[in-house]
């Protein structure tokens, strides 16, 4: 499985998914492949750390269900986090990805992405899906992002293929099976990517985007399994985006250590993509 050599330019005009063409062209412009991963409690500081980060990322992760229910008075103040969120990525250009993981059969996941306290349908470009219950969770979460304003336009789907975690199953045969998943009909112009450590089986014609958590300049796991690459080794690897979580958000200045995850995520795509 070799590494895509083309640019994300190059991507952007052919990808075969909306929101595939959309984040590529963003990534493109911005010169960014970073993900920051907003795994903090505090919601008002999560939206000032976004303000700042903004502009040297392609997308902001959020697992909006982490978030203590005291930082929240009511429904409303949920609903008003969820569009400053988008205020802010319509400001500085980035998507938004609601890192869900979703695992259930069909029916069961329409109804948790579609309602439920969070509505993540409603504001989310992006979120995420375990392969272990079969396709009918590809069907069912592109029942409801077809019913949003704009639909498949401005919704993707990413399954995990493979995660980063210690004694993970998700990995070898599991992930081809995950990549042939994606192939099915009902996965058309939805599922634009995979959560993987590097680059995925890739047929004519076919396009998946990777992106891939457990990226960290400092240290090499923590003390519940996590495990960390450098930004280097997993986009030379064929990972398009990496996701940063404490590499940024735990900092002492997170907006040096964006800069910096930014610089090192583009120079590595500027070497594999030979420019
Ligand atoms: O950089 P970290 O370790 O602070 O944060 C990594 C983030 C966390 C995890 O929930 C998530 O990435 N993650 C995922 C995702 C994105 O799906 C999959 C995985 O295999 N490993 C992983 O860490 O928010």
């Amino acid at each position: 499985m070799s590494p895509s050599t083309d640019t994300y330019a190059q991507r952007a005009s052919t990808h075969p998914t909306p929101l595939g063409r959309k984040l590529l062209t963003i990534m493109s412009r911005k010169k960014t492949n970073l993900c920051v991963s907003l795994d903090t409690p505090s919601p008002v500081e999560i939206l000032s750390l976004l303000a700042d980060i903004g502009p040297y990322i392609c997308l902001a992760k959020t697992h909006i269900d982490a978030i203590p229910f005291t930082a929240f008075s009511s429904f409303e103040d949920v609903h008003q986090f969820t569009a400053s969120l988008e205020a802010l990525a319509k400001e500085h250009d980035f998507l938004l990805f609601e890192d869900r993981k979703f695992a259930d059969i069909g029916n069961t996941v329409k109804a948790q992405y579609g309602s439920g306290i969070y509505k993540i349908a409603d504001w989310s470009h992006i979120t995420n899906a375990h392969s272990v219950p079969g396709d009918g969770i590809i069907a069912g979460l592109r029942e409801v992002a077809e019913g949003v304003e704009g639909g498949l336009e401005n919704r993707g789907l990413l399954l995990l293929a493979e995660m980063s975690s210690k004694g993970t199953l998700a990995k070898g045969a599991y992930r081809d099976t995950t990549v042939e998943m994606a192939r099915g009909e009902k996965a058309k112009g939805w599922v634009m990517g995979f959560i993987a450590q590097g680059a995925v089986e890739t047929r004519e014609g076919e396009d998946w985007i990777v992106m891939t958590p457990g990226v960290n300049l400092g240290v090499k796991g923590d003390a519940l399994g996590q495990q960390y690459n450098t930004p280097e080794k997993v986009v030379l690897g064929g990972s398009d985006i990496i996701i940063v979580g404490r590499g940024i958000v735990a900092a002492a200045d997170p907006v040096k250590e964006a800069v910096r995850y930014r610089d090192a995520g583009w120079k590595a795509y500027q070497k594999r993509a030979g420019r």
